[in-house]
This record gives C-alpha cells, structure tokens and sequence, in this order.
C-alpha cells in the first residue's frame, strides 16, 4: 500500500471538498457550479485516490453513497420521537373548527401559522450524532420503522455531514423522500421495456425504492428529499437556534438539506385559505407531486404548550386536495398476455372524467391486487387517475354490489392458447409459459421491431397479428426469412409495401449489439441495461458464456438481473435463436456498423409531437407518415421537438408547446413538407 504523505492527504480533503460542494450546488441548490463532465472527472479522481490510500476514505465522503453489498433484511427501529400523522382538513370550515379548537387551548396566543406544501413521498427521519448522518428510518407505524440508512444515503441532497460548524450533539430531521415526476416516468418506461410490472404512482415507486435491499438499484432511481421538521437534543440551548417553524426550516436550509422554497407565514386563517387555494392549481405545475398543504403554528414555544392528541399534534393540520377520483361501475374484465407471458387484468368501465381526461380502463395489476380488493364481476368501483398517474381502481363500493354477484377470479388458462397458467409461488403474477403460445410471439416480435430495438418500420400490430395467424413467422428469426412473394400472401398487401418490410427488416441487420441485445426481451434487460451489458460483453459468444456472478459484476448490473440474462442463454430455443440470428447476419458483437444512408429522408433529424385529431389522417398514419420520412415521432413536447403537428381538440401538448416556442404544423402543412421531398 502506498504510504499516505501531508501533500497527499490535503490534496484528498481539498478535492473531496470541492466535490461535496459542487454536489450541494447540484443536488440541494439545484444551481451547478461545475460542468457534468468536469465533476464526474474530479469525482473519479477521488475515487482513485480514495481506492490507492483507504486509509484516507471517510463515511461523509461523496464517494461513500452507494454501499457494494445488499442487504439481507432490514431491521426495525424505534423511533426516540414517534413520527405523528396529521389530521386532515378538507374545506375553509373544516380549518375554522381546528382554529377554534386550538384557541380554546391557547386563548391568548396570536394565531401566526407558516403553510408548506404536503409531498406525496415517504416519510423518513435522518439521526446526525456529532453531524454525521448515523441513521436513517422509515416511518412504518409512527413508533417503529425500519433502518434503511444505507439507502437513504444514496439520495444526493441528503447531507452525509451537517454543513455546520458547531453542530449539536444530537440532531434528528425528518422530511419526505419522494421520485420527481421525471424520474418516475423513465423507470416506468424502463420497466415496461424491460418486461417488468410498472409502479401505480410515484408515492408506491419511492416506498418500493427506499424498501430495496441493493442501494446501487437504489442509487439509480433518483430518489430525492425535502426537510420539514427539525429536532434538537433536549439539553441543548435549542432556543437559541431557533423558535419558530421558519426558523428550524431556515435553519435546515443551513445545515445543507433541501427545504421546499413554497413556504409563507401566514398572519390569519384568511391568508392560508389564500395559499390553498393558490397551490389547488398551481401545484399541477411542480416537478412533483404534492396532495395537500401541512399547516403549522409557527412558534415552537405554542406547539409545546398544545402538544399532542393520542394520535395528533393540536398544533398542524393538513389541508387536503380532493383526489382526482370518480365511481364507475365494472362493465367486464379483460386479461391480456404481454411478451413475457404474464397475465394483466384490465377493467373496463363507463366512461368518467378524471383529471382532465375521459378514463374507460384500468389496470387491475395482478391476482392478489384483486384479491386484496375483492373485486366482483358487476362491482361499482373508485377509480383514480391525477394527472401523469396511470387509472387505477382504488377500492370497491360493496353497498352498491348486485345481488348474486360473484367474486372475479383469474382464468386458470391462458386465453391467448387455452394452455394451462401457472402461479409461481410468492409471485403475484400468473403467467403463461407456453413457448408457442401466440400472444407471447406477438408482443416478443412487436418488441423487436420497436423503436428502442431493431427499430423495423411497417413491423406493427396489424402485421404481426397477420404473420402470427398465418403461421409465417414463428420466432423473430423466421422475420429475415420472409419474402415479397410469402407477404404478398396477406390480405390487403401490395408490392410496394412488401418490398418496404423487407428492406426494413434487412436493414435493421445493421443495428448496434446492444439493441439487438435489448430486442431479445430478456426480463429486466431494458436499454439502459442492455447497452452496459454490451459495453462489458462486446459479443454475444462473450455474454452467453459468461457465469452469472462475472455478469452481476457489472458495476449497474444487480444479482436478479444477472440471473435472468444468465438463465436465458441456458434456454436450447434461445440457443438456437441465437444461432439464426448469426446465420441472418445481425450484429452480435462489437461496433455499429455505420447504417446506409437513406435516399428520402425530408423530415431526418426532426422530432414530432402529433397532437389531437387531424382532418383526414389517423393519428398513427400521420405518426408512420413522418417515421417513413426520416422523422422521430415522441409522446411529448420537449425543448427538442421540431414540431408539432396539430389537430382539433389539442390539449396540453399545445400549450407545452406554445409556451416554448415550437412550430406548429396543420395536417396540409405536414403533407407539404412530405412533398418536399
Ligand atoms: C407530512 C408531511 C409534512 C410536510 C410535507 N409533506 C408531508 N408529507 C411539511 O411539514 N412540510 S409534515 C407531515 C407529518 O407530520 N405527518
């Protein structure tokens, strides 16, 4: 080992330093001081150091957030405080009695309230021993939590060291750990990439995220913190740090969290009705979810002197917003079959408007979602959907159950194939594990042609379900087996569009290894980690004969994803895939082989959001249309869309993109632009 000199140690500190810091103004501040690339560099460089002289490594270094081994279980906490829930208020009135309530308490005292927004996350609470963070808990049942430190670490604008310079001895802090809307939207995407079941909610993404045993899974989730409550040990001179609400907030802010900015003293019950009812709208607009506002007396001297109900402080009150939900009533169940050979329950209902939008369907996840709720065929049930959310039935009305109905059970075979499901034990999901069942054929194929993969424009829905049923292809390798004259046996085909499949399908033999890798459709491989599977196994000879622990090795790559991709190159049929694949000549190793340019590209390198409902064309013609141009087609409006195209009865994509300036386009214009060609 090398032998640590003073040069070296204050070039560890002074590097660590500036990385801690540059690492505040990211994470806390939201206000960068260094570029991406210039911070990871110094970021690298005190992990090289740190790893040359271990004697040098501290628990509060940046380098120190993500643990190397998962944990087994988690272990149950009491907490020195309990952790209270607070009571609801849902109207001005409901907010006067608690006022009256309080004052009948405190007659004399001013009625000086601070209002915060009320995050829809976890709440954790963080325990600093000499500032260093020590701890870190769930709330569980407000007595108990369970430890979680080592994830909690993870989350970058959670202090590891109180930015103090004397701080107290003790010091405990809770606030709400939550998924930004962004964050949750790409895991969910990631996901359903990967084949796996998508999280309801943000909320339900944090809790799943902070009860992980990995932290690196952990530290990839984005996981983010708002302080709100500020203990100090009892025998310190607390009050002389602070004495009001705002102040421990401020307080907070300096010791280095990240304090929501939306906070307002409020001199009456008058003006918190004013921030309520500011924040009833204005909220929509955050990057993540709020559903209430927490409203506190401010002197900390008052909050003692009211103290607390068996299960309330007297002192707070959340105002709550209405969930955006609505009764329907069930009009049947479907059961769809994914690539992965899992059964979704999907209800379909009457028609309700939730957050905007006309709501006809939701997920109803898996069999124990149902069993938990009990759901009967006929149920009249709450559905709710706010705003990015996908529907989802929250609970049953039994009072308005016909008579005579009968629990909702899930099919014990397969309605794809008629195959018998099986259940796998401690599993929720009942699963078809026919190889040929065609449902699974379909989705594994229309998987393969999407964008992310092979990326075989004209491989869609309808095609697929053409070549399925006419038992043409029967695994994504018979796809570089078809021919103009075997195509031009489908119904409604022409010459013209058969010899654009082919050429399509044979172009995709140029994609990049890792798309290819992505296509395959290996559970938990979605792009992210298909592309840092083939930066490590740069061919697929590499990968299939790689043990699972030298996969799991990955830096990124977790043991139940390691087992998955090792397993499926057990599988013959995969074998054998894999074989055809070879022999088809698509890229299963090494670099891009660069793709041909195309000879009619208009629209290449434009981005499009279509929007609303255009004159003649459906939304997914104009989509292709754009696509068969050169175009990208995404969901929604970015500072990188090109244009949007726009029909009757656009919505909020309009405004988006009104508000940052993109071009809008009319279906005529669009097809002017085509003709440009
Ligand atoms: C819960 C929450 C509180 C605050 C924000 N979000 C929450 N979910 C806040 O005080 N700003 S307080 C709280 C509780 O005491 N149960």
């Amino acid at each position: 080992m090398a032998a640590v000199t003073p040069e070296i140690r204050k070039q560890v500190q002074d590097l660590r330093q500036l990385v801690q810091k540059a690492g505040y103004h990211y994470y806390v501040l939201d206000d960068p001081i260094l570029e991406d690339a210039v911070y990871d560099q110094l970021y690298r460089q005190l992990q090289d150091l740190e790893a040359q002289y271990p004697e040098l490594v501290t628990s509060d270094s940046p380098t120190q957030r993500v643990g190397d081994r998962p944990a087994t279980q988690f272990t149950s906490v009491r907490h020195a405080i309990p952790l209270y829930s607070l009571e609801n208020a849902f109207n001005a009135g409901e907010l006067q009695t608690w006022q009256e309530r309080w004052q009948r308490l405190a007659p004399d005292a001013a009625a000086e309230y601070i209002c915060e927004l009320k995050i829809d996350g976890s709440a954790i609470a963080l325990t600093y021993e000499q500032g260093l963070l020590v701890r870190g808990a769930t709330r569980g049942d407000g007595e108990m939590g369970e430890e979680i430190t080592q994830n909690l670490r993870t989350i970058r604008s959670i202090p590891l060291r109180l930015a103090l310079e004397n701080p107290p001895p003790i010091v405990e802090v809770r606030g709400e750990a939550f998924l930004p809307l962004d964050s949750f939207r790409q895991i969910n995407q990631e996901r359903s990439q990967a084949g796996e079941a998508l999280f309801a909610n943000p909320r339900n993404a944090a809790a799943g995220t902070l009860r992980q045993l990995d932290s690196r899974i952990v530290a990839r989730r984005k996981l983010d913190f708002f302080a709100y409550t500020l203990h100090l040990g009892r025998d310190q001179n607390a009050h002389t740090l602070m004495n009001s609400q705002k102040e421990a907030l401020d307080l907070l802010v300096r010791m280095g969290f990240r304090v929501n900015p939306n906070r307002v003293l409020c001199p009456s019950l008058a003006a918190v009705q004013t921030y309520c009812d500011r924040w009833s709208t204005d909220r929509m607009e955050l990057p993540y979810l709020t559903d209430g506002v927490v409203i506190k007396l401010n002197s900390l001297a008052l909050q003692e002197r009211l103290g607390f109900t068996q299960k309330f402080p007297r002192w707070a009150i959340a105002f709550k917003y209405p969930a955006e939900e609505a009764p329907t009533q069930i009009d049947q169940i479907v059961v769809q079959v994914g690539r992965t050979g899992a059964l979704t329950p999907v209800a379909e209902f009457k028609p309700v408007q939730l957050a905007g939008t006309t709501v006809t369907r939701a997920t109803l996840h898996n069999r124990d979602r149902i069993l938990e709720l009990d759901l009967h065929l006929g149920d009249t049930v709450i559905v709710r959907k706010a705003g990015e959310i996908i529907p989802e039935v929250v609970r049953v009305l039994p009072e308005l159950r016909p008579a005579g109905a009968v629990p909702y059970t899930m099919p014990t075979h397969c309605p794809e194939c008629g195959q018998p499901v099986v259940q796998p034990v401690g599993e929720a999901v009942t699963r078809c594990v026919n190889s040929s069942c065609p449902a699974i054929l379909r989705g594994s194929l229309i998987h393969w042609a999407s964008r992310d993969a092979l990326d075989i424009n004209g491989v869609g829905e309808k095609l697929v379900q053409q070549l399925v049923d006419r038992n043409l292809v029967r695994s994504v390798a018979d796809l570089y087996d078809l021919t103009v004259e075997r195509l031009l046996t489908l119904e409604r085909m022409g010459q013209k569009s058969a010899e654009k499949i082919v050429g399509a399908i044979a172009q995709s033999k140029t994609q990049p290894w890792a798309r290819v890798l992505y296509g395959l459709g290996i559970r938990h491989v979605g792009t992210v980690n298909a592309q840092t599977l083939a930066d490590q196994f740069p061919s697929s000879a590499q990968l299939a004969q790689a043990a699972a622990d030298q996969i799991a090795a990955v830096y990124g790559i977790g043991p139940e994803i390691a087992q998955a991709v090792f397993e499926w190159f057990r599988v013959p049929a995969n074998q054998e895939l894999m074989q055809r694949l070879q022999a088809a000549g698509l890229q299963l190793a090494g670099e891009t082989k660069p793709i041909a340019p195309p000879t009619s590209q208009p629209l290449a390198g434009k981005t499009f959001v279509v929007t609303g409902t255009l004159p003649t064309l459906k939304r997914d013609e104009a989509e292709d249309l754009i696509r068969q141009a050169g175009g990208k087609v995404t969901g929604s409006v970015s500072a990188k869309t090109s244009y949007v195209v726009v029909g009757e009865n656009a919505g909020s994509k309009l405004e988006k993109a009104e508000a940052l300036g993109i071009p809008q386009l009319s279906e005529a214009e669009l097809l002017d632009l085509l003709q440009g060609s």
